[in-house]
């Protein structure tokens, strides 16, 4: 056993500061392209977000869920019953946030909820003191690698082109989505046209053990990793898989925590992890996850869900953190929004990467006039 230090013990210390006021915000915003997968074809972003308002200061937090419960089982409407009659009830100034999280426990699940409010406080808390977010997580600045999610196409050279413009603006690497019977010969198209990409595939979830043989057919186009080919629930059937595959497996949606990445380390069901910080309940939680992994010669890449800039800034901070060794999925703002309720949008430097928004807090600020025009509901609840 090493005796590493614990990577969250300066924020679980930190205190939870006094709120004068909350208010839930659902935005919604249209995608530039219709986002496919194999659960489902999203065609914009609809979010639910938590402003904090302190001593005439505001801090936002974005809560990652969708509408639906094709990628998690929580929504935006479990998210806003969650945080109404269950977490905001446990929010009491003066507990450390390390108290905070431990009566959070007393819920079980809904990790996306609890992370909605973590992060605003944390938010919160940084835009007090002074300091960008990455430095109340005692993490020194670095530019970010940068990765690009690419959904399912409806020909290959919709996906050739796709891929192709990714190339020219250098990211560090490129996902695409894969499902049953778009799997093997999509690989192959993207595989001779650039064999020298940093190149994985995403599944989510859409593969039992009964098609092993198909996913072994993926071994020959020396892909970075596939995420997630079993059932979103599971652990063990992926340890299974894996024995029977060269490519590295790496799970997204079965990893809700520390105890799950412990698990699926232990049993071999994968070799790398997607830390989603909403899935995980937080960035305490994920900054856990990320150190236990790097103990563990376990890599580790901060994925998305096509959020919003707040949510992509929290994303694009939680990547300094020791542990996060892989590129993620963090994206230029034009992949997603013509418009974005935020400025300055994510963009790639001329190497593919990208930078920390500059300033204290998230470093980025919401324009109120977008997020007027964005806003389809507005919830006072306190
Ligand atoms: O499986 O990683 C996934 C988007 C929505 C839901 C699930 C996933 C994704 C992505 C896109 O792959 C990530 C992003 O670009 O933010
Ligand atoms: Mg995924």
């Amino acid at each position: 056993m090493t005796n590493k230090p614990s990577p969250t013990a300066s924020v679980e210390a930190l205190a939870v500061p006094r709120v004068d006021r909350i208010d839930l915000v659902t935005v919604r915003l249209p995608f530039v392209a219709p986002f496919g997968t194999s659960v489902y074809t999203w065609t914009d972003k609809e979010a639910l977000l938590m402003r904090l308002e302190s001593g005439g200061v505001a801090a936002w937090g974005e809560c990652v869920s969708d509408p639906d419960p094709f990628y998690s089982y929580e929504t935006n409407g479990t998210a806003r019953h969650i945080i109404k009659d269950f977490l905001f009830p446990l929010v009491e100034p003066g507990v450390t946030m390390g108290e905070l999280e431990a009566r959070f426990r007393h819920v079980r699940g809904h990790g996306m909820a609890k992370a909605t409010v973590e992060n605003a406080l944390l938010h919160l808390l940084a835009l007090q003191k002074g300091v960008p977010l990455h430095a109340l997580l005692g993490r020194p600045a670095r530019k970010i690698m940068s990765g690009l999610s690419i959904g399912l196409k409806e020909t290959p050279a919709k996906l050739l082109a796709a891929v192709e413009a990714a190339v020219a603006k250098k990211y560090g690497r490129i996902k695409m989505k894969i499902k049953k019977g778009q799997d093997v010969e999509w690989v192959r198209a993207v595989r001779e046209r650039f064999p020298g990409i940093r190149l994985m595939a995403d599944a989510n979830g859409d593969y039992t053990l009964a098609d092993v043989d198909r996913l072994r057919r993926l071994d020959e186009f020396g892909l970075m990793m596939i995420e997630q080919p079993l059932s979103y629930s599971d652990i063990y059937e992926h340890s299974l898989l894996q024995k029977e595959l060269r490519t590295a497996v790496c799970l997204d949606e079965s990893i809700h925590g520390l105890a799950d990445a412990a698990a699926a380390i232990a049993l071999g069901a994968c070799r790398i992890i997607n830390i989603k910080q909403g899935r995980v309940g937080g960035l305490m939680e994920s900054l856990r996850i990320a150190s236990y992994c790097a103990g563990h010669g376990v890599d580790v890449w901060s994925g998305g869900m096509d959020e919003t800039g707040i949510g992509r800034a929290v994303n694009i901070h939680l990547q300094t953190a020791e542990g996060f060794t892989l590129p993620g999925d963090t994206s230029e703002t034009a992949n997603y929004f013509d418009e974005d309720i935020v400025d300055p949008p994510v963009v790639l430097d001329a190497d593919g990467m990208i930078d920390i928004p500059k300033g204290p807090g998230l470093g980025v600020r919401v324009v109120a006039e977008r997020l007027v025009k964005r806003a389809v509901s507005w919830e006072r609840i306190k």
